[in-house]
């Protein structure tokens, strides 16, 4: 029953059947299977899959793109869940994903995660400028955290830690990176305070950097 709902939703999202996604995500709650279950199992794993036959030519960037709205179907089915907080903030984060960069997936999952563990999340969006997340540090964010897709993009990640820096601001916020292609080493490189690999950890070292 389980692994058949998580598969019907796998097969919705490679069709990039957004109705699809929505009813098998919904299905997949009302039967009790736990949401890090229904994400990582099912809307992720779907995911991956779409990665690997984009990365091997066997489909292209429309059907990629059907996809991924099919993906932000089931995140908005599950979101809601993850809101049931109503406790004092654990801290403000400011989230985006840099400059050049259009992908918005593991962002919002990152953002979402963070919402549910009582984060206040401000999310900047995407193709997000150097300037926007040093108004954002000015604002009173505790965290800025970037994500980058994109080889070419992970750059704005130092220029923005650069910026931070030049303006005065570096000691006043902690700087969290994630993302495909970045790595622990990279975010050691650009003087980053934490990576973190998956939005599950991002949300453990976001309460680390809390505690520092
Ligand atoms: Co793009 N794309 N894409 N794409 N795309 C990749 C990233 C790519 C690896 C595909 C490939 O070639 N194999 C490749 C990048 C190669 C590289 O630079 N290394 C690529 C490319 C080349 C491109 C274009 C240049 C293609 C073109 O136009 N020729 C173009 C670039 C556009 C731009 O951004 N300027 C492009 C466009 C697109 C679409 C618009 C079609 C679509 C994005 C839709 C959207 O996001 N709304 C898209 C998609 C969907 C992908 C793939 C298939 C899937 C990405 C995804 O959503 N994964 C991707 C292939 C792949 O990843 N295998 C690919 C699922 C998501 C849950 O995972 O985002 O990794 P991920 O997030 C994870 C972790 O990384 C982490 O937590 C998340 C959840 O656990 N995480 C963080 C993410 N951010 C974090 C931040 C943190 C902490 C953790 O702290 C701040």
């Amino acid at each position: 029953m389980k692994d058949q709902i998580l598969n019907d939703i796998k097969t919705a999202l490679a069709k990039g059947d957004r109705e699809g996604v929505t009813k098998f995500t919904k299905a997949a709650l009302d039967s009790g299977i736990p949401i890090p279950e229904i994400l990582n199992n099912g809307l992720i794993a779907a995911m991956e899959t779409i990665g690997a036959k984009f990365k091997n030519n066997e489909i292209f960037i429309p059907e990629v793109l059907i996809s991924a709205k099919a993906m932000h179907a089931g995140m908005a089915i599950l979101e809601p869940h993850f809101l049931k907080c109503g406790i004092k903030p654990a801290g403000k984060v400011v989230i985006g994903t840099v400059k050049g960069d259009l992908h918005d997936i593991g962002k919002n999952i990152v953002s979402m995660m963070l919402k549910g563990a009582c984060f206040q999340v401000e999310d900047v969006g995407i193709d997000v400028p150097t300037e926007k997340f040093i108004e954002a540090a000015r604002g009173g964010a505790d965290i800025i955290a970037m994500s980058s897709l994109l080889t070419t993009s992970m750059n704005s990640m130092r220029e923005t830690i650069k910026a931070l820096k030049a303006s005065g601001l570096r000691d006043k916020v902690k700087v969290m990176v994630g993302g495909a292609p970045v790595t622990q080493e990279f975010a050691k490189a650009i003087e980053a305070d934490c990576y973190a690999k998956d939005a599950a950890l991002a949300v453990d070292k976001a309460k680390e950097l809390l505690k520092k």
